[in-house]
């Protein structure tokens, strides 16, 4: 490590390690380039900085357009299912996603106010899911890394605004701008979706349910769009309707939570397994260790639908909330 590298230098190249979009990334090289101390020393570095600028730039080239045109944003997934809130702008995307999670993303009266993915995390009783605040869909602009998000995501949130008078319109917007783009909210297409498509279970979030005309609205969407996704009348304003805004999306998302525990002993209530619906005693097994899954012989459910523990096969469908001990 040459000496003497300056704290102009050191906060670049933190930048640099931090910095997820090719423009960011070039900035910081550049930067750096331009704070390392010029000696023998570093002349090495300089030529890794060099050589690093100029793969990006030709990077970036080749996918089309200038370097400053491709910010790419790519959030982490945590937790046990990823939620990607679509809509128009200033229907109270932020303000949801500030009211549900911990998460501090710009709520204000203006469209547009949303740049960047916010996550955050929303609690549903012992399970948690990440909300992903998105900047509008709009036909004058959208940010061009919002599909891939959105493509992303476990499930999609359509947020609409009851209040407002074009809200009908606002829903079709929405959906063909995501189209454009091959993604199709709600269920896919009967003949099924055509290669490079993917479809996004969506549930329609109706927010500002407490302001006029909000009642009549909410019907008139119901007969539009009721066949299509999952719906629900909002208000992050006075809150009412976010218990059931958590529970739609743990019904959306299509999991079971499961809890294990061993012969002889207590079950472990505080941390289920989070499986796909339809999973099996077996599946559980594999998540629990793989030799358990190879092993397994029977195992023994307490849960809603059956007697306490009834033993069952390897191919038993697994219920929420169902408590599994696992046989070898
Ligand atoms: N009356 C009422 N106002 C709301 C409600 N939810 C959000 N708002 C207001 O609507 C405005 C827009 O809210 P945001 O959360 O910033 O909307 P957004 O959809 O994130 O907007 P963009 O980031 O521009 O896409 C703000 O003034 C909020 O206070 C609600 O349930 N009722
Ligand atoms: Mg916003």
């Amino acid at each position: 490590m040459p000496a003497n590298l300056s704290p102009e230098y050191m906060a670049a190249e933190q930048r640099f390690k931090a910095a997820r979009a090719t423009r960011e990334k070039l900035e910081a090289l550049e930067e750096m380039l331009s704070t390392i101390p010029k000696h023998k020393g570093t002349e090495k570095m300089q030529g890794d900085i060099k050589r690093r600028i100029s793969k990006l730039r030709s990077e970036a080239q080749k996918k089309g357009g200038a370097a400053h045109a491709l910010p790419l944003y790519h959030i982490d997934k945590e937790g046990a299912g990823q939620v990607a809130l679509v809509g128009a702008p200033n229907v109270g995307k932020s303000l949801l996603v500030k009211k549900l999670t911990r998460a501090q993303p710009e709520v204000a009266d203006y469209p547009f106010t949303t740049r960047l993915p916010t996550p955050g995390m929303m609690v549903f009783e012992n399970v948690q899911f990440q909300l992903l605040d998105l900047p509008p869909l709009s036909e004058e602009f959208m940010e061009s890394w919002v599909p891939t998000l959105v493509r992303q995501a476990d499930v999609a949130v359509l947020v609409v605004d009851l209040s407002a008078a074009d809200l009908l319109e606002e829903v079709e917007n929405t959906r063909a701008l995501m189209e454009k783009h091959r993604i199709v909210l709600g269920p896919p297409p009967a003949a099924g979706l055509e290669p490079g498509w993917v479809s996004k279970r969506t549930l329609l979030a109706a927010n500002k349910a407490e302001l006029p005309d909000a009642d009549d609205n909410f019907i008139a969407l119901k007969d539009l769009f009721g066949d299509r996704y999952a719906m629900l009348a909002v208000s992050a304003e006075t809150g009412s309707g976010l218990d059931e805004f958590r529970r739609a999306v743990f019904d959306l998302m299509g999991v079971v939570r499961v809890f294990t525990k061993a012969p002889g002993k207590k079950p472990e209530l505080d941390a289920p397994y989070v499986l796909r619906r339809g999973s099996t005693a077996l599946n559980a097994a594999e998540h629990v260790h793989k030799d358990f899954a190879a092993q397994l012989k029977f195992a023994r459910i307490w849960g809603h639908t059956r007697f306490d523990g009834q033993m069952v096969q390897r191919d038993y469908v697994l219920e929420d909330g169902d408590i599994i001990e696992l046989h070898i």
